[in-house]
């Protein structure tokens, strides 16, 4: 089975941490860095490219010695420098990079200033004060860092959707060879489309389960099988996620899969309305007595409990019963009804597209408009633009409009909202752009209420019209920075701004409960990728899915509008 490119991604990340720790040199680290993200989000497999004999060093940034260690990961080989790397790093030091706020840079500080090599160590010092002695550990730090620990941080953490999907894939086309195979489907968080999944849940049909039990046990990625029946099994993938496989026979499957949908408080109140009504409801259909009333699919089997099928993003049991009884489900936002993307940088900045191969992605996705937001000058990881280079942009998207049709380039900004709430570039500059998206990208340690009037300060500045990432979560990296989001939110209604909800992977904010909050608060949403390159556009439906969890419709999101439509939105009050 071929490697996918998640996990070449995320060797070459582990690659760039350890020399990181190790104090290696800065543009080797970034070369590795910039190798992961490349391979991670390429849109086809890196191993088929290998299989086909196709040079890799045509990627963009990839010399030959990339290329090299990237063709031997993909083959499944092990790299020699990450084996040497691993030895030479202890394992203690490596797990304190779960933490929250600690990259590999702060733990090589920790390291070297305290020799701290381990999650017991590192609480001794926390607990002894002597954090604040080592240089870019601030008293912020420092208490999310107790925190953490208190809340017994180094735990397994959860996989990212986006990961998990790259590795379903795959493992779905190899499964629909086995002989008798009938139905699969991935099920669990994963077909609820939670933002992470802590295993993934396979549910097969099939005439018999032992040719598919072979088949899967013996998957090329199974680094252990840790239980195995006639029915069912679960294995560990080298990448250390777990999979359970379930089979069932055809008449059974509806019933299976929203079984294994989950989610189990779901579960629970469907079997209550099925013992309300007599009937008994499992894992192998709805029945009375020993008489199966539906189970094939999901559809009849929702049916004969009285509801509408309820979409696999809102079982969640909040609400999603009563309105599938009453006939009240939300129209869900699709990827379909998305018109435009208000958050996409180019060369400009950190992007690696121009305008026009942004601009000519987004018309060849139907999209009708695209937002360049490339950062300002003061931010601290890219090169923004002063106002003089984005007067500069500005008349080059003039330009670029000229050539487009039936697609227009909006001129925007993502501008720095500085500690105290003003923002970096001038208003007059502000004034001559369709959009102004303002970002929170330093100062994350402000006390809540601090960090709310410095956003809700953001807006009143009549230029600014959203708020992009507006938590500034990176999942499995960094929560979000205290902030009253309810009050943002209500904030942002007053003021006629918008609020962003963030499609890359690790980000996804908002949240689902998030984006409930916003529909009850009346504010309308941009869901936006952030796309740092033209591939990323394809991100979107993360951010959808996240949506539709948070039960958006297309009118409560403003990109789902045309482009008339949408500028009398962005028009302050
Ligand atoms: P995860 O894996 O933590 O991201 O979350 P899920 O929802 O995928 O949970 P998982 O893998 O433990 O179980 C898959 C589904 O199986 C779950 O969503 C509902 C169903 N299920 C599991 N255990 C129970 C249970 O004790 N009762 C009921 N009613 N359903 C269960
Ligand atoms: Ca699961
Ligand atoms: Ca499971």
């Amino acid at each position: 089975m071929p490697v996918v490119n998640a996990d070449i991604a995320s060797q070459l990340d582990k690659l760039a941490d350890l020399l990181e720790i190790e104090g290696a040199n800065p543009f080797r680290i970034r070369a590795y860095r910039r190798a992961a993200r490349l391979v991670g989000e390429l849109p086809r497999s890196v191993a088929d490219m290998v299989a086909a004999g196709e040079g890799l060093d045509a990627l963009p940034g990839i010399g030959e010695d990339l290329a090299g260690k990237i063709a031997t990961l993909a083959r499944g080989a092990r790299l020699p420098l990450l084996d040497e790397l691993t030895r030479e790093v202890p394992s203690g030091i490596t797990a304190l990079l779960a933490l929250p706020g600690l990259g590999p840079k702060r733990v090589h500080l920790l390291h070297e200033t305290l020799g701290i090599d381990s999650l017991d160590k590192l609480a001794a010092a926390a607990k002894a004060g002597k954090l604040h002695d080592v240089p870019g550990i601030g008293p912020g730090i420092e208490a999310q860092l107790r925190r953490a620990l208190a809340q017994g941080a180094g735990q397994p953490q959860r996989t990212r959707l986006a990961t998990a999907e790259q590795i379903v894939a795959p493992l779905l086309r190899y499964l629909r060879q086995a002989r008798g195979l009938q139905r699969v489907e991935a099920a669990g968080s994963f077909r609820r489309r939670r933002e992470t999944v802590g295993d993934l849940d396979i549910v097969v049909a099939a005439g018999s389960g032992q040719e598919v039990m072979r088949r899967f046990t013996s998957y090329e990625d199974v680094a252990d099988i840790l239980e195995q029946g006639p029915t069912r099994a679960t294995v560990r993938l080298r990448n250390d996620l777990q999979v359970d496989l379930r089979v069932v026979p055809e008449d059974s499957f509806g019933a299976a899969l929203c079984y294994f949908t989950g989610s189990k408080a779901h579960n629970i109140a469907l079997r209550q309305i099925a013992i309300d009504r007599g009937l008994k409801l499992n894992e192998y259909g709805l029945f009375k007595g020993s008489r199966r009333l539906a189970g094939r699919t999901e559809t009849e089997l929702y049916q004969r409990l009285g509801l509408n099928l309820v979409p696999p993003e809102l079982r969640e049991d909040q609400g999603e019963i009563d309105a599938a009884r009453n006939g009240k489900l939300p129209h869900l936002v699709t990827v379909d009804d998305m018109r435009g993307d208000l958050h996409v940088h180019t060369t400009a900045s950190d992007g690696r597209d121009s305008p026009l191969t942004m601009a000519q992605r987004a018309q060849a996705k139907g999209y009708g408009y695209i937002a360049i937001t490339d950062h300002s000058r003061r931010m601290t990881v890219a090169h923004g633009l002063d106002a003089q280079r984005l007067a500069r942009q500005i008349d080059e998207i003039d330009r670029l409009n000229d050539r487009l049709s039936g697609f227009v380039v909006l001129k925007a900004t993502e501008v720095d909202i500085l500690e105290e709430g003003s923002l970096v570039l001038p208003d007059q500059i502000l004034g001559r752009l369709d959009l102004v998206v303002a970002a929170i990208h330093s100062h994350f340690d402000l006390p809540q209420a601090v960090q709310t009037q410095r956003v809700l300060r953001a807006m009143d500045n009549r230029h600014v019209s959203m708020i992009a990432h507006p938590t500034g979560r990176l999942i499995n990296q960094r929560p979000a920075y205290a902030i009253d989001i309810a009050a943002v939110m209500r904030g942002a209604v007053a003021r006629g701004c918008y609020l962003e909800l963030n499609a890359q992977p690790d980000r996804l904010d908002l949240t689902d409960i998030h984006c409930r909050l916003a529909k009850g608060i009346g504010l309308k949403l941009s869901i936006s990728t952030d796309a740092h390159a033209a591939m990323e556009l394809d991100l979107m439906r993360f951010g959808v899915d996240q949506a539709r969890r948070g039960w958006l419709r297309a009118e409560d999101v403003i990109n789902t509008r045309p482009l008339p439509e949408l500028r009398t939105l962005l028009r302050r009050r």
